[in-house]
């Protein structure tokens, strides 16, 4: 390119394509020797699911996959990001429990398929389907010692059977969601808190630290493990991927300045600074003091640098006050409502989503700034409020999704040519309307639409306008290695 001409595309390389996670689209849960998740029982329990639902159909693709394959090459996509159930890879779960050959030879098909329709395979071992038999066997994710053992076994099953044509690993999907909506609050499997009325075991102000730091240990040995024994002859990348939105300070005081830093480095920080920067944010140790675990100088080592990039599922943006108690928040408080009263965007069918693309732009360039990697945004998307109870043909009018991903879609564009942020990646979440966990089938995510009666699919506009978009603003010619 020469110095005159400013580029207006994305590079020919940038990879985009959309998200699901195992438990979310799967069903057939007791199918071909599938061991339970800790979300099988969990979401069969009453009152864990706004409409009581579970898991066990959610939209067929354990049977359907060659038609959502169908599908994702309809739409074109570049990559397909899907995570793999660990229980039905091994059943029990533990490192001396047997693999199962037809869990093996499910997602094996499916990544051939894949790459038949010339779909990059981008895959998530782990997004929050913990065996059960782990979880009653040890308490697994409060379990350092057991827990990282079985997960590095896991995570070596994986790279063994398919890493051969998966380039792109993600070793777990959104930390933070792990430890604080399954430890903390307790509205995620496996469902512990402090609070009585909701959890009958748990401690909200130890567990979720305890879980956060074995995770990121489980991720730091994982990723060990393959660059010492398969990255070498398969020559993927490896990464873990975080959730978190951006703080925008409530007004220009001080304290609340200071608040959406505070937000940032429990919601980001947490997890991002140990794996990118070598230690836990000085913030979250001055808040918790002995209940922060801490890193053996030997783990720290394996921690630094343990991903290859930055992975990014993001929504939103929240106003931060200083004030309140919630720790999970950095003791801040969290709000949509501007000083003058008005709405910070477009409100979304869950209570913590509001569409506000700039933050998106912010987040993009203070990620970029910190930790200095390329990025990769694995989830970002939009519930349309109330869509549920819409006609089929209404709901696939779906305007405040193809807003949100419009005012997302010129953020990234700006990061990337404007701001010069490095990011390689985009996937809307998610390709299917799905199981959105605790809001069970009554939230949808989905481009396109799920209708469970048939298990049909039909896309939604938004699907049509991210088709679109990519389609027009992603280089054709590599113009820059010329
Ligand atoms: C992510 N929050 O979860 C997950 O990775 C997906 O599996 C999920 O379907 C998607 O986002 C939509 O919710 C989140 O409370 C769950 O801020 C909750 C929050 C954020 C992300």
């Amino acid at each position: 390119m020469t110095s005159t001409e400013v580029a207006n595309k994305l590079p020919k390389d940038f990879i985009w394509g959309f998200a699901t996670a195992s438990f979310q689209i799967e069903g057939s849960a007791n199918v071909d020797g599938r061991g339970k998740s800790i979300w099988d029982d969990f979401s069969k329990q009453p009152g864990k699911t706004m409409d009581g639902r579970d898991g066990d159909v959610a939209t067929d693709s354990y049977r359907l996959w060659k038609e959502d394959i169908a599908l994702l090459a309809q739409y074109g996509v570049k990559s397909y990001r899907f995570s793999l159930s660990w229980s039905r890879i091994i059943p029990l779960g533990g490192r001396n429990d047997p693999v199962n050959p037809r869990g093996i030879a499910f997602y094996s098909n499916f990544i051939n398929a894949l790459l038949e329709h010339g779909i990059i395979p981008f895959v998530t071992l782990y997004h929050w389907d913990l065996p059960q038999a782990l979880h009653d066997k040890y308490g697994g994710w409060l379990n350092k010692d057991e827990i990282v053992q079985d997960y590095i076994r896991y995570a070596k099953v994986c790279f063994q059977a398919f890493g051969d044509r998966v380039k792109h690993w993600l070793t777990m999907n959104e930390p933070w969601c792990i430890s604080i909506l399954g430890y903390g609050r307790g509205v995620f499997a496996p469902g512990r808190s402090s609070d009585r009325g909701r959890s009958p075991e748990g401690n909200s102000s130890t567990e979720p630290w305890i879980v956060g730091h074995s995770v990121i240990l489980s991720h730091a040995y994982a990723v060990k493990l393959y660059r010492e024994e398969f990255k070498a002859a398969q020559g993927g990348q490896v990464g873990i991927t975080l959730n978190g939105d951006w703080a925008m300070p409530y007004n220009d005081s001080p304290q609340n300045v200071e608040a959406a830093q505070h937000a940032l480095d429990v919601a980001i920080g947490w997890f991002a600074d140990p794996i990118y920067l070598g230690h836990y944010p000085g913030y979250m140790k001055q808040m918790l003091r002995e209940r922060l675990p801490e890193f053996t100088p030997e783990e720290l080592k394996v921690v630094k640098g343990s991903s290859d990039f930055y992975g990014m599922n993001t929504y939103t943006t929240n106003l931060c006050r200083d004030g309140g108690d919630d720790e999970f928040q950095g003791l801040v408080e969290y709000t949509f409502i501007r000083p003058d009263g008005t709405q910070l965007g477009t409100q979304a069918h869950c209570a913590w989503l509001q569409d506000y693309p700039q933050g998106f732009r912010h987040l993009l360039n203070y990620i970029w700034k910190r930790y200095k990697l390329p990025i990769y945004v694995t989830e970002n998307g939009f519930a349309v409020k109330d869509e549920h109870s819409k006609p089929i043909e209404e709901a696939l009018q779906d305007d405040d999704r193809v807003n949100y991903f419009k005012g997302i879609t010129a953020s990234l564009k700006a990061a990337v040519l404007e701001d010069g942020v490095d990011v390689r990646a985009y996937f809307p979440w998610s390709f299917l309307d799905n199981f959105e966990w605790a809001d069970g089938y009554v939230t949808r995510f989905g481009v396109t639409y799920v209708d469970y009666e048939t298990q049909q699919r039909y896309p939604k506009e938004s699907a049509k306008f991210l088709v679109k978009w990519f389609g027009d603003n992603i280089d054709a010619d590599d113009r820059k290695s010329q």
